[in-house]
């Protein structure tokens, strides 16, 4: 269920304090390095996310316990399936990916997580994910089969994402990608916080101060950064 967690964003939202998560993908995360890592990442980060499109249950287990071993704080899991779903972190970002058209994406892989998820202590975000055009095929594109909204469709992103809020989504997430070449524009951020209600995430290639700032200021309530911070 909802509970502390977004209260917190929903809160940061409307104080106008922006977040920041530190994506870590634990397939390409070394723990032997955990407390290094955690050292080098900016101090205002106010979230670590976990997740990948390929990594094993026990893997991810293992990076969110050190994790939370070593930091105070919160955090989420961003999973690419089912199996990445572990009572080890604080919340899960129940994500589905709504700029595509694969059932499995858009519902499968939920029902696979279900019964689980009513046993669990988990914090439930339902999260609307949407996968915008980065310049290159981004691992998402290729493990889901389903492509990228072009930038250029900046209406269509908005309604998507407004139809996701529709349907209950209490976060929608822009993501271009990991290690995209190009960012969600500032124009596709805008417009959505214009339209929607709910905190908007934005991820996907922002590897500087400068591409974050901007972000912010276009509108994003929570910056991803996760491939300039990776500690392989
Ligand atoms: C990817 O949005 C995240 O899911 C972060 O992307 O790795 O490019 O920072 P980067």
């Amino acid at each position: 269920m909802v509970g502390l967690f977004y209260s917190e964003i929903v809160s940061a939202m409307k104080n106008g304090d922006k977040l920041l998560a530190i994506l870590i993908d634990p397939e390409k995360f070394n723990t032997q390095t955990t407390p290094q890592f955690l050292n080098n990442i900016p101090t205002e980060a106010t979230h670590l996310f976990v997740g990948g499109s390929t990594d094993a249950h026990e893997q991810i287990t293992e990076v969110v316990t050190i994790l939370k071993k070593h930091s105070r704080l919160p955090v989420f899991l961003f999973p690419g399936s089912y199996h990445q779903v572990t009572e080890a972190a604080d919340v899960l970002l129940f994500l589905s990916l709504h700029s595509g058209r694969n059932p499995e994406y858009l519902i499968g892989q939920q029902v696979k997580a279900a019964a689980f998820l009513k046993h669990n202590s988990l914090e439930i975000i339902p999260t609307s994910y949407l996968l915008i055009d980065g310049g290159h095929t981004s691992a998402v594109a290729s493990v889901s089969g389903t492509a990228a909204m072009a930038q250029e469709r900046v209406s269509e992103i908005v309604n998507t994402a407004l139809a996701g809020q529709l349907m209950g989504a209490q976060l929608v997430y822009l993501e271009a990608g990991s290690g995209a070449k190009t960012t969600v524009s500032q124009a596709i951020i805008s417009a959505v916080k214009e339209t929607l209600s709910i905190p908007v995430i934005v991820g996907g290639g922002i590897r500087t101060s400068i591409q974050k700032e901007q972000a912010y200021a276009a509108g994003a309530d929570l910056v991803v950064m996760g491939t300039v911070f990776e500690n392989r």
